[in-house]
């Protein structure tokens, strides 16, 4: 049995790394290799590593091309000492309660400064006033980039994710509605059955241009090796994490994109689903129905599930996916919900939230720039035109409060985007 658990050690892959700006990066090469030489050894006495420590600093001796030179801390100006009491709390995970009073000592800092940090380890969070008397040490200021990343990470430590599971039959789209929701490819989709495994996947503060991943290993940089995974032969829970670029930017979430429940050749994909359902280890839970096929047997069995495992305070969102099938000659959509709310009023679920949606028109929209494929370039341009001119989906979603025209709400995930944030705390 699978135990669907919000992993805190697999959490911390959602802290984004700060390499970007990285004040390091701007000193030759020898100071650099001495930075990363002396973090190393700081990390070893200071700190506990855990596997995703030793990803970090793996990552950042990449980045700082490590070499031989020598290892003194008290060679490193006061600025770069600093750095590196972020760095270890960075690389700890973000949990220090065992080390604050011996860290800021160890680096052997000037006496005013030093008391500054401690004030700051001792409380650490994003709005302890000892940050201002930090930056407005000059040395510091031009670090405020950096610091505030660090900040940021700091919050999101500090913050439970809300927790989103996307359920459905076979090849409704949920991972392709995972992929949109994100802004990025980070789930595999294909017209079979393809999510073989819970995936967990973390949003980050803000965008270091790194998909990671936890799969045994900790990943910094996973993006290219996401999609190559043969699911079966892995772990059993899958957790990734990437910053969301559109509607939940910024937001502490974590989706649970997990495997179609009716696949007769993969009986445990099923089995694995409905654990997680039962877990109630989640804030909110996302069915998608597919408008191409619904209505099926196996969809109300999973429905009838669905209503007697989660609690009846957690929200449940029904998007019916894959919209852009509606063709001229096909019921009307608002017919078609007044159809699906009384379907699903049938299965138990009282006044349910519908919104429709093409998860597919939303990924490519999002994922425009990086658009290759001549195929995916012309389905777009159709898919735009075709939900500004035929497919209205205001009329069935509703008008809503923030929007303009713009695509998100034309292809529907806007709105479920706004419902999420509506919820979440
Ligand atoms: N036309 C259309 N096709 C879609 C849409 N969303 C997904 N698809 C297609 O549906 C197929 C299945 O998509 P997935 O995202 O892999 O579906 P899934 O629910 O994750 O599948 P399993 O993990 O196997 O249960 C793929 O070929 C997608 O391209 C949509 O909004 N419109
Ligand atoms: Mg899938």
């Amino acid at each position: 049995m699978v135990k669907f658990v919000n992993n805190p050690i697999q959490g911390k892959i959602a802290y984004a790394q700060m390499t970007m700006y990285h004040p390091v990066l701007r000193e030759n090469d020898r100071v650099r290799a001495q930075y990363y030489n002396a973090l190393y050894l700081g990390c070893n006495v200071l700190i506990r590593l855990s596997q995703y420590g030793k990803a970090v600093l793996n990552y950042y001796s990449a980045v700082m091309k490590s070499g031989t030179a020598g290892i003194s801390r008290d060679k490193l100006n006061v600025k770069l000492r600093v750095v590196m009491l972020f760095d270890v709390i960075h690389i700890s995970g973000y949990r220090l309660k065992s080390v604050s009073p011996k860290l800021v000592k160890y680096f052997n800092f000037p006496d005013g400064l030093k008391e500054v940090l401690v004030r700051l380890t001792l409380r650490l969070t994003p709005n302890n006033p000892a940050w201002n008397e930090l930056l407005k040490l000059d040395f510091i200021k031009s670090e405020s980039d950096w610091i505030n990343m660090f900040r940021e990470n700091l919050g999101f430590s500090l913050r439970h994710p809300y927790t989103i599971l996307i359920t459905s039959t076979m090849s409704a789209g949920k991972s392709t509605f995972v992929n949109a929701l994100v802004g990025s490819t980070i789930a595999k989709t294909r017209n079979l059955a393809c999510t073989g495994r819970p995936h967990f996947i973390y949003s980050k503060p803000f965008d270091d241009g790194l998909i990671s991943k936890w799969d045994r290993t900790v990943k910094l940089d996973a993006g290219g090796k996401i999609l190559d995974n043969r699911e079966e032969t892995k772990t059993r829970i899958s957790y990734e994490s990437a910053y969301f670029s559109n509607g939940l930017s910024g937001k502490r979430c974590m989706i649970l994109d997990t495997p179609g429940v009716n696949s007769s050749e993969y009986q445990a994909h099923g089995s694995c689903t409905r654990s997680a359902l039962t877990s109630c280890a989640y804030d909110a839970v996302i069915f998608l129905v597919n408008y191409e096929n619904s209505g099926t047997d196996d969809e109300s069995a999973h429905l009838q599930f669905v209503w007697e495992s989660i609690n009846e305070n957690v929200p449940i969102i029904f998007a019916v996916n894959k919209v852009d099938s509606f063709k001229s000659g096909d019921q009307p959509l608002n017919e078609k919900l007044t159809d699906i709310r009384q379907y699903l009023e049938g299965c138990g679920f009282k006044d349910p939230t519908v919104f429709f949606l093409s998860s597919q028109a939303a990924y490519l929209y999002r994922t425009r720039k990086a658009l290759i494929d001549e195929n995916d370039i012309s389905d777009l341009e159709y898919l735009t035109k075709k939900f500004s001119r035929v497919i209205k989906l205001k009329k069935v979603n509703g008008e809503c409060k923030n929007c303009a025209d713009d695509f998100e709400h034309l292809c529907g995930i806007g709105y479920i985007e706004d419902y999420i944030n509506d919820k979440y705390s």
